[in-house]
């Protein structure tokens, strides 16, 4: 099944370079995904084809009217049967998660709308758009970088789109962890050596290593992650023994600190 996105855009140049590179330009060749550029000043009906204005009430800067991004939006519907969300970017909205994209990739059609710096008049919010999004708390300049954001998450998630070898590894934060450390040759690089499992050829050492330093990997640096999930009870055991270990040498120091 193939998912159609449309990005509705003033500057419809600034995605020729990630949309047509790499995964995302072959998943478009193998017609797995279908992605539509819309300038939105193409539905301006302004004799200089103007999108935006000033603010009613007075104050600076402009507004993007709501009459070409209306336009637009029922120019891409009507050619995909009206349902499927309406998407705006902006830094008001819902953070993006893994789990959003996850619920995106099952959509058939998907329409994106880049606002920019000046805001859009807010009846598209209200009367046009099903879901706001924002991709975290940075300011950026629009929503046209967010808006390459979703497509690439959500179209490395349609069937056949990754490698399978890829897809079947089913990353390692998607099981709500961080990746293990990986190695490849030279064995010595500037005397850098590669941990000894790892040469040992001892396959279920080998997992269990991964799966023990993605699991203390993310106890340091993502804590976070693992308060949301459930642990294996060999995941248990081992940040329980992680934690006495910790307490033994804390009660050394005080030890010592009292000496
Ligand atoms: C008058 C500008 N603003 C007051 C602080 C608000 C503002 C609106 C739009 C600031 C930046 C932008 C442009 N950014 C986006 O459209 C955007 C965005 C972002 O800046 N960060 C994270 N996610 C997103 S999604 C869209």
């Amino acid at each position: 099944m193939t998912i159609s996105f449309d990005i509705l855009t003033l500057f419809p140049e600034m995605f020729a370079g990630p949309l047509t590179s790499s995964i995302i330009k072959k998943a478009r060749e193998r017609g797995l995904i279908e992605i539509n550029l819309v300038n939105i000043r193409d539905f301006s009906r302004t004799r200089h084809r103007t999108v935006d204005d000033a603010p009613f009430g007075g104050g600076g800067g402009m507004v993007m009217e709501p009459g070409p991004i209306f336009e637009a939006v029922d120019f891409v519907r009507r050619r995909h049967g009206g349902a499927g969300p309406v998407i705006l970017l902006d830094p008001q909205g819902e953070r993006f998660t893994q789990e959003m994209a996850r619920q995106l990739a099952r959509e058939k059609h998907l329409v994106l709308i880049c606002g920019h710096y000046e805001g859009v008049d807010e009846r598209v919010r209200e009367y046009l758009v099903t879901r706001e999004i924002s991709i975290g708390d940075y300011v950026l300049t629009g929503g046209e970088l967010p808006a390459m954001v979703i497509v690439d998450a959500v179209a490395r998630l349609v069937p056949g789109v990754l490698g399978e070898a890829e897809a079947a590894e089913d990353d390692s934060f998607a099981r709500g962890l961080l990746e293990y450390p990986q190695y490849t040759r030279p064995r010595t690089y500037r005397g850098f050596g590669v941990p000894e499992v790892l040469l040992s050829g001892h396959h279920g050492e080998v997992e269990r290593w991964r799966r023990q330093e993605a699991l203390l990997r993310t106890l340091v640096r993502r804590p976070d992650l693992l308060a949301s999930r459930e642990l294996e009870a060999w995941e248990r055991e081992l940040l329980q023994a992680v934690g006495e270990q910790i307490n033994r040498l804390l009660a050394g120091a005080r030890k010592d600190v009292v000496q």
